[in-house]
């Protein structure tokens, strides 16, 4: 009966992982929804979104990012500098106590997938892993999803507008 109760809160638990929550915990750093944009054949780069927000007392820094899919990762931000929208690499994003960093197409940061080694495609997950100066590391998984399903939001301009 033991054994029965325990499968069942395992199962329970993994249900509530895939659920559309999609958001991990990490010490007082609560990140949101994780996920990409598809990109087509050849396309070099890729970029990834996701929330930070801190609810512990104590500040951290999002200090790297890696994946398996790509050959390297970078924290990004993006803004217009008069007409051109233009992205740079940040190294690190600050996490002062109660900040909240919503990535987002279009602006602000956002994670670059430099080297793709292999299209990513609407629907696949893909793991990432975030490093924080006192979290440590933690693997999210990145749900491909496609632009046109959110209404109001375009496809991202990368990496043709990519200056390094
Ligand atoms: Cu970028």
């Amino acid at each position: 009966m033991t054994l029965h109760r325990l499968s069942f809160l395992t199962f329970a638990v993994l249900l509530a992982g895939v659920s559309h929550a999609h958001e991990y915990t990490v010490k007082q750093l609560q990140i949101g929804h994780p996920y990409a944009r598809p990109t087509v054949a050849h396309q070099p780069g890729g970029a990834a979104y996701l929330s930070i927000e801190n609810k512990g007392s104590q500040g951290d820094r999002l200090v790297g990012v890696t994946s398996p899919v790509a050959k390297s990762a970078q924290i990004h931000t993006m803004s217009m500098e008069g007409n051109v929208m233009k992205m740079r690499e940040v190294g690190e994003i600050g996490l002062p106590p109660g900040a909240k960093v919503e990535m987002k197409p279009g602006n602000g940061y956002h994670i670059m997938l430099m080297g793709l080694n292999q299209p990513l495609k609407a629907g696949e997950k893909i793991p990432l892993t975030l490093s924080f100066e006192k979290a440590g590391k933690t693997e999210v998984s990145v749900l491909v999803e496609d632009a046109g399903k959110q209404p109001g939001q375009q496809a991202t301009p990368v990496p043709a507008l990519h200056q390094h």
